[in-house]
């Protein structure tokens, strides 16, 4: 099976529970919720959900499931509180965070997006209880966006993604880091499609890799303009294993695009943004932003998302 078939087929299959949250559903006002990090810890599922409080500005919130699906406990307290006043880059908001837990060093790491008036960087913060957070402070300036850590050393050094805005073209690039600090060793590992192509305007890394026989699985999403309106699609890369700012492939076209009703209407519509990624036994569980809106759920088979790799 190729990429076409696996694609026709409907890859991924969508949870009946979606949209899994809701405004509604937090335990106070909040404008929408969307892009969730998620991991697990004592056998729940824990999503770290950007929540958009009714004056514009987002915190990052924590929330249990027993079965990644319903019964979601959300916290009140953000684990990630923008306008604090000694953290100055965040005045704005703590975006879109994303999760690992790094078992050298026995803690979560979480990367987001800080946002001021300086801009959107990339920031970086530790936790070992998803209760609380440390915060490391920025790790790129901006604009830059969707960084994601892999969740072991490479020759003795971190590695990470993420995607800087030089002017205008928006690429996934890689650094290097021995302290998870101090980042540098760049190379572009996956471009924007350029052209006509479904991922033509920018390129941002998903979810933090996932570790398969053939190397790094990475989900990412890829933006196109229809008319003025930016559309937000998700495509899958392969990267080596041990030298992972190499790419060994990447799908031809998009392999998961708004379809649903609550993917179609939003604050803004015809979004996906896959921000969590979960290896179920032989299923992938993917966690997205819906519209901007709504966190959602779709599952699919490795082999299938693996098979859209191949011509
Ligand atoms: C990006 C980020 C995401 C958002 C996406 C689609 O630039 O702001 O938070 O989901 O746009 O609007």
């Amino acid at each position: 099976m190729g990429y076409d078939e696996a694609v026709m087929k409907m890859l991924f299959e969508r949870s009946s529970e979606n949209p899994l949250l809701t405004p509604a559903d937090m335990p106070f006002h909040a404008a929408a919720v969307l892009n969730p990090g998620v991991t697990e810890q004592n056998g729940e599922v824990v999503m770290l959900l950007r929540v958009e409080d009714h004056a514009g500005y987002s915190n990052i919130h924590v929330a249990r499931s027993k079965d990644g699906v319903t019964g979601w406990r959300v916290e009140r307290e953000p684990i990630l509180r923008y306008g604090l006043k000694q953290w100055r880059y965040e005045e704005w908001g703590c975006e879109d965070a994303r999760v690992v837990y790094l078992a050298e060093e026995k803690r979560w790491y979480i990367t987001y997006t800080a946002y001021s008036p300086a801009g959107a960087a990339v920031a970086l913060a530790s936790s070992d209880d998803l209760v609380t957070a440390q915060r490391i402070g920025l790790i790129f300036s901006p604009n830059n966006k969707d960084a994601v850590l892999f969740p072991q050393r490479f020759d003795g050094r971190w590695a990470v993604l993420h995607r800087p805005d030089a002017g205008g073209i928006e690429h996934i690039w890689s650094a290097y880091s021995q302290d998870l600090t101090h980042w540098g060793e760049p190379h572009c590992v996956l471009p924007e499609g350029g052209g006509a192509a479904w991922d033509a305007v920018k390129v941002g890394a998903g979810p933090p890799p996932i570790l398969t026989k053939r190397g790094w699985l990475l989900i990412f999403h890829g933006v196109k303009g229809y008319g003025g309106r930016l559309i937000y699609r998700a495509g899958v890369a392969m990267l080596d294993k041990r030298t992972p700012h190499k790419l060994i492939a990447r799908s031809p076209g998009w392999i998961f695009q708004a379809e649903a009703p609550y993917e179609q209407s939003g604050l803004v519509p015809n979004v996906v943004f896959p921000s969590g990624l979960l290896l179920r036994g032989d299923e992938l569980w993917m966690y997205y932003g819906a519209a901007d809106t709504y966190v959602c759920l779709a599952t699919a088979k490795l082999k299938d998302v693996l098979a859209t790799l191949e011509g």
